[in-house]
């Protein structure tokens, strides 16, 4: 049996060692800043410790656009290597122990077996992921004019049959959700009957919601455009919305973050969803034009905390059916997908931290006086804390890395995955491109 490469955490305590003190000494500093404005730092560590975020397996192989992929040496091959590298992501960096799966890129020939395999790295499943935007080898009908939406019945029929598979394939994997997320729409006016296809997608959703297991939630992910390029059945967070609504207490709308027209106010969507108690979680990723799927907090982190200000107004005041998912869903075209998944992640836990630290009395009584320069400096003056000291020890205390991105490659273990993982012939590690 080939061994597999794993980081230890012995050299992960000695590679801390290397950076301690310049942590203990920033942290000291940061605390007493932190204290002048009464806030216990020990308690943002804690908060930092406490934040989750799932993994998206298509995320740490390669991905690409349509005009190329380059594929790296050492890039997980299967759905184990891809776990393998989920589990160096959540040695590193402790926030990421769930992953969350797209069927069939990554459809088990034995769940159980992949359950356990998981387990024993302290990884477990989040959100299925189901996937009519594609057709698979020897499918009997075609969704290239659409799937749940589809004019014919048989299409519709076979996408609803897909998503049922996915829902049980997550029951045996110890899932508690899935997100439907469908391509479905037009490039021409008239393609498409616009309230015919909403009727149908409803229909078809119905019978979906009818396979969840009590405990389980369906979130539904809208996108205002791509693949199709004139109308997209799910376009916006109202028509998710409406249809969360229709379908009943278990659906609730998933927020992905480039799937919006440039400049939408998207935490403004982020507090309508969190009032409306219908916010299912997020794909994070950053995006400057398009649904780029960029590393998080890359190219609009100020955006990034803004969310992150509504969704822990709504922790403090404990919003009823408020319990989002959060998950990554990037693609990593000139990066390596682990380091950019452990920065992502990262930046998550930043903006968190950093949502923990506005002065929301002060915020508050600012919006009430109606004086919003005094509202935003007391948001900027959160955005603006390097809380960079907070997120190493909370990683560090936690058996993690101080710097994971130095640490992981000073362990070589991409270059000892492309020793391990030699490429299969003709089979990339199924994923977008
Ligand atoms: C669609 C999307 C969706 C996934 C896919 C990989 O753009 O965001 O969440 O199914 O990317
Ligand atoms: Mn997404």
């Amino acid at each position: 049996m080939p061994t597999h490469f794993e980081i230890d955490d012995s050299f992960i305590s000695e590679h801390n060692q290397k950076t301690n003190d310049w942590v203990e000494e920033d942290y000291e500093h940061l605390s007493k800043k932190l204290r002048r404005q009464n806030v216990d730092i020990e308690d943002l560590v804690a908060k930092a410790q406490g934040f989750r975020v799932a993994i998206p397996s298509w995320g740490v192989g390669t991905g690409g656009t349509r005009f190329a992929r380059f594929p790296a040496a050492g890039e997980p091959r299967d759905i184990y290597e891809k776990l393998e590298d989920c589990a160096t992501i959540f040695k590193l960096v402790c926030s990421t122990p769930a992953v969350s799966l797209h069927i069939p890129w990554d459809k088990p020939s034995d769940a159980g077996d992949l359950r356990e395999f998981a387990r024993q790295r302290g990884l477990h499943f989040d959100a299925m992921n189901s996937n009519t935007f594609q057709d698979q080898p020897g499918q009997k009908h075609s969704y290239r004019f659409g799937s749940l939406t589809h004019p014919e019945r048989l299409v519709r029929e076979q996408a609803i049959a897909h998503n049922i598979e996915c829902i049980e394939i997550g029951k045996a994997l110890g899932s508690k959700a899935h997100t439907v997320w469908i391509g479905d729409g037009g490039n021409f006016p008239g393609q498409q009957h616009i309230r015919r296809a909403l009727e149908r997608y409803l229909e078809s959703m119905r019978e979906i919601y009818a396979a969840l297991p009590d405990d389980w939630r369906v979130f539904i992910e809208h996108k205002f455009y791509e693949p199709a390029f004139y109308s997209t059945v799910i376009n916006d967070w109202g028509t998710s919305y409406y249809c969360a609504r229709e379908l009943g207490s278990k659906a609730f709308c998933l927020v992905d973050l480039g799937h919006h027209a440039p400049n939408v106010n998207i935490e403004m969507i982020v507090a309508r969803l969190i009032q409306f108690g219908k916010l299912a979680g997020f794909h994070f990723n950053d995006s400057k034009y398009g649904d780029d799927d960029l590393d998080s907090g890359s190219v609009k982190p100020f955006q990034l905390f803004l969310i992150f200000n509504e969704l822990v107004d709504a922790e403090l005041n404990q919003e009823p059916y408020f319990n989002p998912a959060y998950m990554l869903d990037q693609s990593h075209n000139v990066t390596d997908p682990i380091e950019s998944l452990m920065m992502s992640a990262a930046e998550l836990v930043r903006a968190y931290v950093q949502a923990h630290l506005v002065d929301r009395q002060e915020l508050s009584d600012a919006q009430e006086k109606c004086d919003p320069l005094r509202a935003l400096a007391t948001l900027k003056q959160a955005f603006t804390t390097d809380v960079a000291p907070i997120l190493a020890v909370a990683r560090a205390r936690a058996g993690g890395a101080i710097d994971p991105i130095r640490t992981f490659r000073e362990s070589g273990y991409r270059q000892r995955k492309a020793e391990e993982r030699p490429v299969r012939k003709g089979t990339a590690a199924s994923g977008i491109v």
